[in-house]
C-alpha cells in the first residue's frame, strides 16, 4: 500500500489500482483528497501493470461534496475541475464505488468516472442549492445526461438525494451490490479491463431530448417553485445550467455553470447559507457539559394537555415510533385532541405522504388518558397546558408524586420562568423547558430551556432525543420568552409604535415580506389570533389590538382582524385598523407622518440585533449563531440573510449602532441604547460570533 496523502492509499490487486480515501468524518474534498486522486490517477494509467482503477472511500461515506470550510480561503491548487478532467479523460476505466451519501462534488466525481457501483443504502445527491450554490464541478451538465433533464432539474433546485433503487432504474449507477463493497467493485472494475470505448457521460445527449422537445419545461418549473423559492437566487441559477446542458454543447454548458458558480460563490447569499450550514450543526454543542454526561434512557412519552400544542407534540413521538400518553381534563377535550391528530395524518396520507397503514399504526402509538396517575411509567412527560403559572405548578407538584424518580419533566412554556417551576419540585435537576414551536408537528425549532438547576444529564438526553424527533435543538437559558420571543417582542412593539406613527399595518407587514419573513407582524397576529390574552368581560379597549377584539375581530378565525379576509383566506388590508391607529395617537399626541420602508425595516430589524447582544451578554444564548438558528427555523428569517446577528455581521457593527443612535436620538427613548456587548464589538471593529 502507497500513501498518496495523509488522505489517499493507493493499492493494486489483481490489476486493478484502488484509491482508497479516507478524510473523516464525510470523506469532503480537502486539497490532500484532491491532490490523492490526482497523483492515483496519474499512476495508474502510466502503471502497465494496472487495467482499471476502483474510487471508493474509508468510514461512513462517499465523498460528501466540497471541503466548504475551504471556499471562504480561496481554492488551492489542485484545482478540482482539473482532477475531475483527469478522470473524464482517462484511457483505464475508472468505477466509483459508493456507500453512504454521494453528495455535490462526491457526485460530481462519481458522475466522472466511467462507472459507478452502490451498496443499496446509499444516496446520491447535488444539494448544493441548499449552500446558495449550484454544483459546480460539472454536475449540472454531467447528471441531465445521466437521469434526463427533468429529473436533474428536480434534484439540483430541491437539493434532495435518491435512492439507490431509484438511481438505477435512471442508469445513474450501473449495479446495486449485495454484499462486500469493495470486492464487488473490483470485481466489475476487473471485467472492465481492456475496454476501449469508455462511456462518458458528456458525449452522450439521448437523455436530454424530451427537455429539448417541450421548451416550455423550464418554465413551468420556475413557476412550479417559484412560492418556495422567493428571494432565493441558487434555485434559479440552478435552472439556468440545466437550460445550458439541453441548449449548449457540452463546454459551452461547462462554461456557463463555471461562471453562474462563481457569481454564487462571491455573493451574499451562499455566504449566509454556507454559514447557516455550520450554525446548525455548532448548535447542536453544549460548550460545558463533560464529555462523558450520561443519557436517560426515553422508551415512552407523556404529555399534557391535548390541545393545538400538545397534540402536535405527541405527534413528534408518534412519528418515530415512540408510544405517547396523551393526558387531558375533560373527555371531550381529549376526544377533540385526538380527533385533530388523526385529521392532520390523514391529510398528510390524502397528499400521499403517509399511507393508510401508518396512519393507524401512529394514532395508536398516542393513548389518550384523563388521568395524570397513567404517566408513571414515562421517562420524560412535557406538560403543554396554557400559560399561567398557578396551573403549570400544579401540575408540576402532582407531577413530582407521579412521575418515576428518573422522569424527566419538562414543561413548554414559551415565556414563563422555568426556575419557579421547578421550585415547586422535589427534583428540580430533572426539570427542563421543552419549548415547541406551532404547529409543533411541522416547526423544526426547539429551545431546550436550561433552568438554575437542571442537570447535566437531562441537558444532554434532551439535546440529542430532540434530534430523534427530528427537531433542531438550541439551548437557551431562562429570560421571559428565551431567545425568539424574547427578541420577538421588540420587532412587534417596534412595528405597532410605526403603525401609531403612520405607517400602514399592511405595508409593515409587505416590507417585512420584501425582506424574505414569510408574513410580516400583523399578519402574523392576525394568524396566531388577536384575542391571545383578551377577554370580553374584563377589555378596557386599551390598545388597537384590544379594540379590534371588541369589534369581534380576532384575526384569521373570524375573517377579520388586522386585514379582513375573503372565503379563501385572501387578506385585503382593513381600513378599521388604520383608523383606530390614526385614532389611538391623536388621543396620545403622536403625530403621524409618511414613513419610509427603509425606516421601517430599521426599526423592526435593529432592535432584534440589540436584544440578541443582549441575551448574548446575559449568557442566555450559548453563541451569537444559535440566536440566527432560532430565527430562521422558528421564525422564518431568510436563511439567505443568515439570521439576525450574521446579517448584524454583514450591515458592520459599527453601522448597527449609529443607526440605533440615530433612532433614539429621533424618538428620545432609551429603548435605542445600545446593548454593551454590541458597543464593545463596535468599537473593536468586530462581528457577532
Ligand atoms: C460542493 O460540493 C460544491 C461542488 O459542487 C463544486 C466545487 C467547486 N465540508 O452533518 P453532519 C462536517 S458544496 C466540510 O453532522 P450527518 C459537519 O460540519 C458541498 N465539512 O453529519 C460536521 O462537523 P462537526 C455539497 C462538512 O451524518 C461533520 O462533518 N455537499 C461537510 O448528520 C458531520 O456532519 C453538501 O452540501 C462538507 N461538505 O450528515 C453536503 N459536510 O462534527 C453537506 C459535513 O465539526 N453535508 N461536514 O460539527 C451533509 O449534508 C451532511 O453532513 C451529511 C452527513 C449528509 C453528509
Amino acid at each position: 500500500m502507497t500513501a498518496l496523502t495523509d488522505r489517499v492509499d493507493y493499492t493494486i490487486t489483481d490489476g486493478v489500482a484502488v484509491l482508497t480515501l479516507n478524510n473523516p468524518p464525510v470523506n469532503a474534498l480537502s486539497q490532500g483528497v484532491r491532490q490523492g486522486i490526482k497523483e492515483g490517477v496519474e499512476m495508474a494509467l502510466t502503471d502497465p501493470q494496472v487495467g482499471a482503477i476502483v474510487l471508493i472511500c474509508e468510514g461512513r461515506t462517499f465523498i460528501a461534496g466540497a471541503d466548504i470550510t475551504e471556499f471562504s480561503q480561496g481554492l488551492q491548487e489542485p484545482d478540482f475541475h482539473g482532477v475531475l478532467q483527469s478522470m473524464d479523460a482517462a484511457s483505464k476505466p475508472i468505477v466509483a464505488a459508493i456507500h453512504g451519501t454521494a453528495l455535490g462534488g462526491g457526485l460530481e466525481t462519481a458522475l466522472c468516472c466511467h462507472y459507478r457501483v452502490a451498496v443499496a443504502d446509499a444516496r446520491f445527491g447535488l444539494p448544493e442549492v441548499n449552500l446558495g450554490l449550484l454544483p459546480g464541478g460539472g454536475g449540472t451538465q454531467r447528471l441531465p445526461r445521466a437521469v434526463g433533464a427533468e429529473k436533474a432539474t428536480e434534484m439540483v433546485t430541491s437539493g434532495n438525494p435518491i435512492g439507490a433503487t431509484e438511481a438505477l432504474q435512471l442508469g445513474l449507477i450501473d449495479i446495486v451490490v449485495e454484499g462486500d463493497l469493495r470486492a464487488a467493485a473490483l470485481a466489475f472494475a476487473a471485467d472492465k479491463i481492456g475496454t476501449t470505448s469508455l462511456p462518458r457521460l458528456r458525449d452522450r445527449d439521448e437523455k436530454l431530448q424530451s427537455a429539448r422537445d417541450n421548451p416550455g419545461f423550464f418554465d413551468e418549473v420556475r413557476k412550479a417553485i417559484s412560492r418556495k423559492t422567493r428571494g432565493f437566487l441558487a434555485p434559479e441559477y440552478n435552472i439556468r445550467c440545466i437550460e445550458a446542458a439541453v441548449n449548449q454543447p457540452f463546454d459551452e454548458g461547462l462554461a456557463t455553470e463555471a461562471k453562474l458558480f462563481m457569481e454564487l460563490l462571491s455573493g451574499p447569499q451562499s455566504a449566509a447559507q454556507q454559514y447557516f450550514f455550520f450554525a446548525e450543526r455548532q448548535a447542536a454543542k453544549v460548550v460545558d457539559l463533560p464529555a462523558d454526561t450520561a443519557e436517560r434512557p426515553i422508551n415512552k412519552v407523556g404529555v399534557i394537555g391535548a390541545g393545538t400544542m400538545g397534540g402536535g407534540i405527541a405527534m413528534n413521538m408518534a412519528n418515530v415510533g415512540l408510544p405517547v400518553t396523551l393526558v387531558e381534563v375533560k373527555q371531550e377535550a381529549l376526544d377533540r385532541g385526538l380527533a385533530v391528530v388523526r385529521r392532520n395524518y390523514e391529510n398528510t396520507a390524502r397528499k400521499g405522504r403517509l399511507s393508510a397503514e401508518e396512519v393507524e399504526a401512529r394514532c395508536k402509538l398516542i393513548e389518550g388518558s384523563l388521568e395524570m396517575q397513567d404517566l408513571h411509567d414515562c421517562d420524560l412527560i412535557i406538560e403543554a397546558v396554557f400559560e399561567n403559572m398557578a396551573v403549570k405548578q400544579d401540575i408540576f407538584t402532582r407531577l413530582d408524586s407521579i412521575a418515576r424518580d428518573d422522569a424527566i419533566l419538562a414543561s413548554n412554556t414559551s415565556a414563563l420562568d422555568l426556575n419557579e417551576i421547578a421550585g415547586v419540585t422535589g427534583r428540580p435537576e430533572s426539570v427542563i423547558g421543552l419549548h415547541f414551536f406551532s404547529p409543533a408537528n411541522v416547526m423544526k425549532l426547539l429551545e431546550v430551556v436550561r433552568g438554575e438547576k437542571t442537570g447535566d444529564d437531562v441537558i444532554k438526553t434532551c439535546m440529542s432525543f430532540a434530534r430523534r424527533i427530528r427537531k433542531v435543538p438550541v439551548l437557551v437559558g431562562v429570560c421571559h420568552g428565551f431567545v425568539g420571543n424574547r427578541i420577538l417582542f421588540q420587532r412587534q412593539f417596534q412595528a405597532d409604535r410605526l403603525a401609531h406613527e403612520g405607517a400602514a399595518p399592511h405595508v409593515i407587514d409587505k416590507v417585512l415580506y420584501d425582506f424574505g419573513f414569510p408574513m410580516g407582524p400583523f399578519q402574523m397576529s392576525d394568524l396566531a389570533g388577536l384575542d391571545i390574552g383578551w377577554s370580553k368581560e374584563t377589555s378596557k379597549g386599551a390598545s388597537v389590538k384590544d379594540r379590534l377584539c371588541e369589534l369581534g375581530r380576532f384575526g384569521q378565525k373570524s375573517s377579520a382582524g388586522y386585514y379582513d379576509y375573503d372565503d379563501n383566506r385572501v387578506p385585503t388590508p382593513a381600513p378599521v385598523a388604520t383608523e383606530l391607529f390614526a385614532e389611538f395617537a391623536a388621543r396620545e399626541g403622536i403625530a403621524q407622518r409618511e414613513i419610509s420602508e427603509q425606516e421601517i425595516l430599521d426599526r423592526c430589524l435593529l432592535p432584534m440585533i440589540n436584544e440578541g447582544a443582549k441575551i448574548l451578554q446575559e449568557g442566555i444564548a450559548q453563541r451569537a449563531s444559535d440566536i440566527d438558528v432560532v430565527y430562521v427555523y422558528g421564525y422564518g428569517w431568510p436563511v439567505y440573510r443568515g439570521g439576525p446577528m450574521h446579517y448584524a455581521n454583514t450591515l458592520g457593527l459599527e453601522t448597527v449602532v449609529e443607526k440605533l443612535r440615530k433612532y433614539g436620538e429621533q424618538t428620545g427613548s432609551d429603548f435605542w441604547q445600545p446593548a454593551e456587548l454590541l458597543l464593545k464589538l463596535a468599537g473593536e471593529g468586530g462581528r457577532f460570533g
